[in-house]
């Protein structure tokens, strides 16, 4: 009884060793660190335009906006607006997505073009960057209309608000060769914004941008929890190339290496060597008995398991093959390519097994006592 509570404690030890392996290669084997500084709008914020007071950023973003003339400010279009912290306590207690704090900007009774910044150096020429940011914004025309007290934004207008990549550190937010996302809205929900951009230089800057066209009593931007990070490019990342142009137009006539005997592209691609035995039986498994390509089996492991359950194997793997693979590699790929990772998880196995013959025999041994 004893030996064998020391069985389970041991085997579950292992166990716990291996699935750390695994989430440790997982994160090594994930997108780069993050590159921006305070990416969380947390303390401290401080004064990062001299003169503007109420113009209190998260260090290090920095505030821009464009002041139109004193003849469009007295009508209310252009203003400069005051920037602040938003807290978990202010009304209606959504107003941070992570963490203590988050960015807000805003301008009653008038719009404004602004938005926040951050240059990020020691990048290296030529990297693929992903930034994305968590934005929410809530606006009401004019409380005499009562629309002014609720957390739902009343009447708003359009807030043209959007996120980019100067992809070689400038800090003009009109410059061209900014990628932006689209523009959004974002009211009275967060909302994640995402683009990606080729660095040209050593050094980049991501932007905020937002232009409410109505001079709504209240125009409200809120920013939080944003990264940038080096992924890797979508179109160099093609380690499957179809090598194989048949002029066919379906997709499933270029995906060859499946080494069925039978001819598949038919109008129908019911009849494989290998019938289905029953409704539940996973296609994975028997695409792993038919000694099919490794790429096979990592098409239908990757493929969604509606998809492999309702078709053949060799479908699931022609639908998957085309849609994952131009976009990153699989985790089986990228594990494929760092045989050190292999040799260790082979190794623990091999720890696993050495444990569970030792701990037998002990127990043979103290059963022949
Ligand atoms: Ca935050």
């Amino acid at each position: 009884m004893h030996i064998r509570k020391l069985r389970m404690a041991a085997l579950s030890l292992v166990a716990l060793m291996v699935l750390s392996l695994v989430f440790t290669a997982m994160s090594v084997l994930a997108d780069g660190p993050n590159l921006l500084q305070n990416p969380g709008f947390e303390a401290p914020f401080t004064a990062s335009i001299p003169g503007k007071e109420n113009c209190l950023i998260a260090e290090p973003w920095l505030a821009w906006y464009t002041e139109g003339s004193s003849d469009l400010t007295s009508q209310g279009y252009l203003l400069a607006p005051e920037y602040k912290m938003s807290t978990t306590q202010d009304y209606p207690g959504n107003r941070v997505h992570g963490g203590w704090l988050a960015q807000q900007y805003f301008h009653s009774f008038g719009n404004f073009q602004a938005g926040v910044y951050q240059v990020v150096n020691n990048i290296t020429p030529g990297s693929y960057l992903r930034l994305t940011m968590w934005v929410m914004t809530w606006s009401c025309d004019n409380e005499s209309k009562g629309n002014c007290s609720g957390a739902v934004s009343g009447d708003p207008s359009a807030m043209h608000l959007r996120i980019g990549i100067d992809p070689d550190g400038g800090t003009d937010p009109y410059a061209g060769e900014i990628v932006w996302t689209s523009e959004v809205n974002a009211y009275d929900a967060w909302q994640q914004l995402q683009v990606e951009a080729t660095a040209t230089g050593s050094s980049v800057t991501v932007f905020v941008y937002s232009y409410p066209d109505y001079r709504s009593q209240d125009n409200n931007v809120y920013l939080d929890d944003a990264s940038l990070v080096v992924v890797a490019p979508p179109a160099t990342n093609t380690p499957m190339p179809t090598d194989t142009p048949e002029p066919s137009p379906t997709s499933e006539v270029t995906d060859t290496p499946i080494p069925t005997t039978t001819p598949i592209p038919s109008a129908t691609p019911i009849p494989s060597a290998t019938p289905i035995p029953s409704a539940t039986a996973l296609p994975t498994a028997t695409v792993a008995k038919t000694a099919a390509a490794t790429e096979v089996v990592e098409a239908a492991a990757s493929a969604t398991p509606a998809t492999a359950a309702t078709s053949m194997p060799t479908q699931a793997a022609a639908t998957a093959v085309p849609t994952e693979q131009p976009q990153e590699q699989t985790l089986w790929q990228k594990l494929a390519a760092n045989p050190g990772i292999i040799l260790l998880v082979i190794a623990l196995v091999l720890v696993i097994v050495v444990l569970v013959i030792s701990l037998n025999n002990r127990n043979r041994r103290q059963s022949y006592r």
